[in-house]
């Protein structure tokens, strides 16, 4: 049986990292092999530069750090096809989709929603999203914003606007949305229910590995 994909979305601390971190345990107490990846990588070169930019020591022009996003993503397709045709199921915190609200946020009239999405197209899509929703207001009580670029009320504001417009744009079986205003453990267990029901759709479907299509 080919691997799963399996995406985490949300706003900055919706507790994305978190809830990655235990669905990977828990897969893989349960047998599966995962392989727990996080996007931006800012291991790679191309990471570093978005990681300069994130943290303020560089300037990009809007369209120039989207491709840069979206190409961290294209560096790493080839293995995440390779490793989940093998049966390794593979765990993302953040793919694509933060890709194309970040930037359309940022409301510049030449970068909107479908200008962003283009450069996604083709990628491996995720057989299900798990959107981990939280206000902005309640993100900024778990310790306040971050120093990074995107960290203020304002653009937590329009990005958690522009998740729900890509959901109602998107096929319905390809988001899971999930209260992330309860305990880790209560979101933990609601997550591990999707998880499951998503694997198991996939494995009693048969269905294949797809690629993010054209709008
Ligand atoms: P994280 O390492 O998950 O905290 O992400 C860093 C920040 O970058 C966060 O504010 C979300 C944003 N981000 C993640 N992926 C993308 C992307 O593809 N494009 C843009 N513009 N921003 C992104």
């Amino acid at each position: 049986m080919r691997g799963k994909l399996i995406v985490f979305e949300g706003l900055d601390r919706a507790g994305k990292s978190t809830q990655c971190e235990r669905l990977v345990e828990s897969l893989r107490s349960e047998g599966h092999r995962v392989r727990h990846m996080r996007f931006p990588d800012r291991s790679t070169p191309i990471g570093q530069m978005i990681n300069d930019y994130l943290k303020g020591q560089s300037e990009q022009e809007d369209h120039v750090i989207h491709l840069l996003f979206s190409a961290n993503r294209w560096e790493a397709a080839t293995s995440i096809r390779a490793d989940i045709e093998a049966g390794t199921t593979i765990v993302i915190d953040r793919y694509y989709y933060s890709g194309c609200v970040y930037s359309a946020a940022k409301n510049n009239p030449i970068l909107n929603l479908e200008w962003a999405r283009h450069p996604e197209e083709g990628l491996p899509r995720p057989d299900i999203c798990i959107f981990l929703d939280i206000s902005p207001a309640d993100a900024a009580k778990r310790g306040g914003f971050g120093g990074e670029k995107y960290e203020n009320q304002q653009m937590q504001d329009r990005v958690r606007q522009l998740f729900s417009q890509l959901q109602s744009s998107s096929e319905k079986d390809d988001f899971a949305t999930i209260d992330a205003g309860g305990s880790l453990d209560e979101v933990q267990l609601n997550v591990l229910q999707v998880a499951w029901r998503a694997i198991e759709r996939v494995d009693a479907e048969g269905l294949p590995l797809r690629f993010v299509q054209p709008w």
